[in-house]
C-alpha cells in the first residue's frame, strides 16, 4: 500500500542504541546518535507538503493543519527524559532505553482548543501515519491519553528535537511528546487526533502495553522511579585506594529524592548525592568512591518525593547492577 507523499523507509520491528547501553550517556542532554530509536512496523517518510493533521470526534470544530498551520502556533520547549517501557511482550524485562532531551513544538491543548474539544471529551486519541504489521497485528499505531494529561502545558505536537528538525527516524514532521510517560504514548509520525469519551480500542491501548497487576490492568503511562550506573563502567580500569565516583542519573515522572548506592551487592547501602531536575529531565547522582582491589557489585535504587522505590528485580524498572575490577 502507498499513500500520497508517503513511503516506509524501513519495514518491521526495530530497535537501535548505543553500544555501551548506558554507560554511553555520559551528557546531561544526550546527543541525538546516542538516543535510542524505536519502532514497530517501521519508519516512514512524510513528505512535507502532503503531511496535515485532522481534529476530529467530540470537537465542536473539527479541524485539518497542515504543516506551515502547525508552525505559525505559539511553540515551547520543553526538556524531558526519554524512556522506552521495553517489548509489550515481556513488559517485566528491564531495557533501559533512555536520554534526556529538548523538545519544542506547539502545546497539543492550543490544537484541541482551536478544535474547540467539548467538555464531553475525556480521552484524546492520536494515530501514527505509517502501517504494517507486529506481531501479528495490522492496524495503526493508535495511543490515547486522559483528557488531563492531554490538556498539560508540557504535551506537545513537537517539530524540534535538541534544537534540529525531527528527522524521519525520530518522527517527523510532527509528533507526540508526553513528558513523563513511557515513550509508547509519544506517538511519531502523528497524522489525526480524535477526542472520544472513552480509551481506545485498538491493539496498541489494549492487548500491548497494559500490564497485570492483583487489581487489573495499568496502562502503560506514567513512568515509575529509575536509576542506572553510568559510571564506572565493566571494562573501566580502577586502581585499588585511587579515589573515584560513581555517578548516574536517576528520573520518574515524579521528581526524585533519593537515590542509594551499594558498593558490596546490596550488603549495605549509602545515600548519594542528587542533583535538580529541569522540567521533566533526569537527575545526576554521585557518591565519591576509594575502592579496595578486587572484584565489586555495584547497585542503585531511588525513591521520588511519594516513597515509591525500584523493584529488585522483575520489573522494568528493577534495580541496576553494575560489576567493577579493582586492580593493585
Ligand atoms: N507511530 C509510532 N509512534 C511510536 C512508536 C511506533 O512504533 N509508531 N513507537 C513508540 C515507542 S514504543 C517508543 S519507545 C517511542 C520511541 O521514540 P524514539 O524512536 O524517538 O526514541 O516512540 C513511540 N511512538
Ligand atoms: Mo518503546
Amino acid at each position: 500500500m502507498t499513500r500520497t507523499g508517503m513511503h516506509m523507509l524501513k519495514k518491521g520491528f526495530s530497535f537501535q542504541g548505543p553500544a555501551e547501553g548506558v554507560h554511553a550517556l555520559k551528557s546531561w542532554i544526550t546527543p541525538e546518535d546516542d538516543l535510542f530509536l524505536v519502532t514497530h512496523m517501521g519508519f516512514v517518510e512524510i513528505d512535507s507538503d502532503h503531511w496535515h493533521l485532522d481534529i476530529d470526534g467530540l470537537v465542536g470544530n473539527p479541524t485539518s493543519l497542515c504543516l506551515s498551520d502547525l508552525q505559525a502556533m505559539p511553540q515551547r520547549e520543553f526538556m524531558s527524559f526519554h524512556e522506552c517501557a521495553g517489548s509489550p511482550l515481556a513488559p517485566t524485562l528491564a531495557k533501559r532505553r533512555i536520554g534526556n532531551v529538548v523538545w519544542k513544538g506547539v502545546p497539543l491543548s492550543l490544537v484541541l482548543e482551536r478544535a474547540k474539544i467539548s467538555k464531553q471529551a475525556s480521552f484524546i486519541w492520536t494515530s501514527g501515519l505509517e502501517w504494517g504489521e507486529y506481531a501479528g497485528v495490522e492496524e495503526p499505531y493508535q495511543k490515547d491519553l486522559p483528557i488531563e494529561k492531554a490538556l498539560a502545558e508540557e504535551v506537545l505536537l513537537a517539530l524540534e528535537i535538541n534544537g534540529r528538525p525531527l528527522t524521519p527516524e525520530r518522527g517527523g514532521p510532527v509528533r507526540l511528546v508526553v513528558p513523563g510517560w513511557y515513550g509508547t504514548n509519544s506517538v511519531k509520525w502523528v497524522g489525526s487526533i480524535t477526542a472520544a469519551n472513552r480509551r481506545a480500542s485498538g491493539a496498541y491501548t489494549t492487548r500491548f502495553y497494559n500490564d497485570p497487576t492483583p487489581s487489573g490492568v495499568k496502562a502503560v503511562w506514567s513512568v515509575a522511579p529509575e536509576s542506572v550506573i553510568v559510571s564506572p563502567s565493566p571494562d573501566d580500569l580502577l586502581l585499588a585506594d585511587v579515589p573515584t565516583k560513581i555517578w548516574g542519573w536517576a528520573w520518574g515522572d515524579r521528581e526524585i529524592s533519593t537515590v542509594e548506592v551499594s558498593v558490596d551487592g546490596g550488603g549495605s547501602w549509602q545515600k548519594a548525592t542528587v542533583g535538580p531536575r529541569e522540567d521533566r529531565s533526569w537527575q545526576r547522582f554521585e557518591l565519591p568512591w576509594a575502592p579496595a582491589s578486587g572484584h565489586h557489585f555495584l547497585l542503585c535504587r531511588c525513591t521520588n518525593e511519594h516513597g515509591e522505590g525500584q523493584p529488585p528485580s522483575a520489573a522494568r524498572n528493577a534495580v541496576h547492577s553494575v560489576q567493577v575490577q579493582v586492580g593493585v
